[in-house]
C-alpha cells in the first residue's frame, strides 16, 4: 500500500448566491480535489478549499504544492506511515488546508484497504451529525427568510450567523431579527472573522445580552492579544477560537493565555491525524469543541461529518456542514442529504467518496 502518486485537480462551481462574512465573499468553490493513488490500485479522496484571507493559501498554491512539492516527497511511503508523512509535510511551513487533504485522502485509503469507514477507524462513536448552518451577510430580513427555509427544508435548528460589520447595529439588528423570527427554541451563535476591535465586540455582546447566544467566535483578531483576553474575561457566553487556532500549539496559546475558551475543529485545515490530537488536547483541558466549516463543498463536509461522528466531544454540538448547499452543483456522485436536521456518515469502507467522473471533467480547470 505505498503512495504512488498524489493527484491535484483544480476545479471551479459558482455558488447560487454569495457567501458573505467580515473577512471576505465567495462566489465560486474554486477548490482542489486530492487523490491520493496507491501501488495496490486504492485511490484516496479529500478536498482543498484554499482560503486567502484566512490562510494565505490559494488555488494555485494548493495544486502547486501538492502536485510538485509534497506529493513527490511522499511518494514510496505506506500510507500507513502518518507519522512520516506528517513530519515530511510539517518541513514545509504554513500550507494548512494542502496538508490536511492528503492526510484525509491517506485515511481514505487505509480505510478502504481495512473495509471499515474512516469514523470507525477513528473513534465510531455515533453514526450521524447534528448540522449547524452559517447565515451570510445581508439584511435582515434576507438573512431571516434564509434561515426560516433552512429549518422548514432541512430541519435544522442551529444557526451561526455572520457579525463583525462597522458599525455594530447592522449586526445586531440582524441577531434581533433572527432571535424574534425563530424564537427561543433555535440555538443562535456568532462568528465574527475578526471584524470587531475588543471594545467594538464588547458593545455588541452587552447589547445583544438577551438573545440567549450560544458562543461567540472569533469576534477580535487574536493579535489584540490583550484586548482579547479582556474581552474573554468578561464576557457570560464562551469565546471560540476558530483561524486564530490553525495549529496545535496555537490551540495551546490562545487557551492558557485566556484568549478563548472553546475551539472550532475543521478537519479541512487539520486534516484527520491533527484534529484527533487536538480532540485528546481540548479533552484533557475540558476545552469545548465545535465542528466548523471551511466553506466546504460536499466532500470537505463529508470529512468533517465523518470526524465529528468519531468522538463524543465533537459530535455533542452541532457541527457546521451545510455550506455545501449555497452551491449549484458538486462533485459527489451520490450528494450528500441533510433530514431533520441531521446528516448522516456514510457506511461501508473509507469515507465513501464517490466522484462524479462527467462532473468532474465539466468543472475541472486544468484541461
Ligand atoms: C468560519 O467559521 O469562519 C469563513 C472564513 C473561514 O476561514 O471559514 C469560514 C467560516
Ligand atoms: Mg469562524
Amino acid at each position: 500500500m505505498k503512495i504512488a502518486l498524489v493527484e491535484a485537480i483544480p476545479y471551479s462551481i459558482p455558488y447560487r448566491k454569495p457567501l458573505r462574512f467580515a473577512s471576505g465573499e465567495i462566489t465560486a468553490a474554486d477548490h482542489v480535489l486530492v487523490r491520493v493513488h496507491t501501488d495496490d490500485g486504492l485511490i484516496g479522496t479529500a478536498d482543498a478549499p484554499p482560503r486567502p484571507f484566512t490562510y494565505g493559501e490559494t488555488q494555485t498554491s494548493v495544486r502547486s504544492i501538492v502536485a510538485d512539492h509534497f506529493g513527490p516527497s511522499l511518494t514510496g511511503l505506506s500510507a500507513l506511515e502518518r507519522e512520516v508523512v506528517h513530519g515530511r509535510l510539517q518541513r514545509t511551513v504554513g500550507n494548512p488546508v494542502a496538508k490536511a487533504a492528503i492526510d484525509m485522502a491517506l485515511w481514505d485509503v487505509i480505510g478502504q484497504s481495512l473495509g471499515v469507514s474512516v469514523t470507525e477507524l477513528l473513534g465510531g462513536f455515533t453514526d450521524r451529525m447534528r448540522v449547524a448552518h452559517m447565515v451570510g451577510f445581508a439584511p435582515p430580513t434576507e438573512m431571516v427568510a434564509e434561515a426560516e427555509r433552512i429549518r422548514d427544508t432541512y430541519g435544522i435548528t442551529t444557526f451561526k450567523v455572520k457579525v463583525g460589520r462597522n458599525p455594530i447595529d447592522d449586526d445586531v439588528a440582524a441577531c434581533r431579527a433572527l432571535r424574534a423570527a425563530l424564537g427561543p427554541d433555535v440555538e443562535l451563535y456568532i462568528d465574527g472573522n475578526r471584524g470587531w476591535s475588543a471594545s467594538d465586540a464588547a458593545r455588541a455582546l452587552r447589547r445583544m445580552a438577551d438573545l440567549d447566544l450560544a458562543f461567540g467566535e472569533e469576534l477580535c483578531p487574536a493579535d489584540d492579544v490583550l484586548g482579547r483576553r479582556w474581552l474573554v474575561g468578561q464576557s457570560t457566553i464562551p469565546m471560540f477560537a476558530d483561524e486564530s487556532v490553525a495549529r496545535p500549539g496555537e490551540v495551546t496559546r490562545e487557551l492558557l493565555g485566556g484568549a478563548a475558551t472553546g475551539i472550532s475543529l475543521k478537519p479541512s485545515r487539520t486534516g484527520f491525524t491533527t484534529s484527533q490530537r487536538l480532540v485528546g488536547l481540548c479533552e484533557g483541558l475540558g476545552v469545548d469543541v465545535v465542528i466548523g466549516n471551511q466553506i466546504d463543498s460536499q466532500i470537505g463536509s463529508l470529512c468533517a461529518a465523518a470526524f465529528g461522528a468519531a468522538f463524543a466531544l465533537t459530535s455533542r454540538r452541532a457541527g457546521e456542514l451545510s455550506n455545501f448547499l449555497d452551491m449549484s452543483d458538486d462533485l459527489l456522485a451520490e450528494p450528500l442529504a441533510i433530514d431533520d436536521g441531521f446528516l448522516a456518515v456514510r457506511q461501508g469502507s473509507g469515507l465513501g467518496v464517490e466522484i462524479d467522473d462527467d462532473k468532474l471533467r465539466h468543472y475541472r480547470t486544468d484541461t
